[in-house]
């Protein structure tokens, strides 16, 4: 198993649409453990491929207390989405910012498991949340596109501010 690095904003890789998953083998079998860890390392409940520069579809979650009822979804896709909420998230790709986004309320989704089962299920909460922000992901999206212009530019404003003082050159 290994971690992988975890891209930050404003990484052009997070904007790389991912491509499906044709057949589960054992490379995706890897890449999924290897995310796993990543997530845990990184103290997350969420991951996308996306994220650790990996173009296909595939994300990781675990909502538990106890960090020990990983989830591993394939190619999920939503098929219905049902009201609105607003709840403050966070990003691994985007360390230290937390904002409220609106979202559904309400999903209906599938996905395959790394045994190739076709899964269809429905969630609400913060499940819901957190599997609309990891396709958003995949489809190269990030949760600060649906921030105001007024906030994105301060956002933007403080990392280079952060990135100066690291010494980093865009
Ligand atoms: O995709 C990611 O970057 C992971 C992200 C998932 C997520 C958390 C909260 C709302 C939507 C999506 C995180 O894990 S952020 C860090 C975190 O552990 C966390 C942040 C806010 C609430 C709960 C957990
Ligand atoms: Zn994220």
């Amino acid at each position: 198993m290994a971690i992988l690095e975890v891209l930050h904003f404003p990484d052009n890789r997070l904007r790389n649409k991912a491509i499906a998953v044709e057949s589960i083998c054992s490379e995706i079998k890897e890449i999924a453990k290897n995310m796993l860890e990543t997530m845990y390392a990184e103290s997350g409940i969420g991951l996308a491929a996306t994220q650790v520069n990996i173009a296909k579809r595939i994300i990781v979650l675990d909502l538990s207390e106890e960090k020990n009822e990983p989830l591993i979804l394939v190619n999920p896709v939503i098929t219905k989405l049902e009201g609105t909420e607003t709840s403050r998230e966070g990003c691994l790709s985007v360390p230290d910012y937390y904002d409220t986004v609106e979202r559904a309320e309400h999903i209906e989704f599938n996905y395959k498991t790394l045994d190739n089962q076709l899964v269809k299920t429905d969630s609400d909460g913060l499940l819901a949340i957190c599997v609309q922000h990891e396709i958003d992901h995949l489809d190269g999206k990030l949760f600060i596109d649906y921030l105001s212009p007024l906030k994105r530019q301060r956002l933007k404003k403080k990392i280079e501010k952060q990135e100066k003082q690291e010494g980093k050159v865009l």
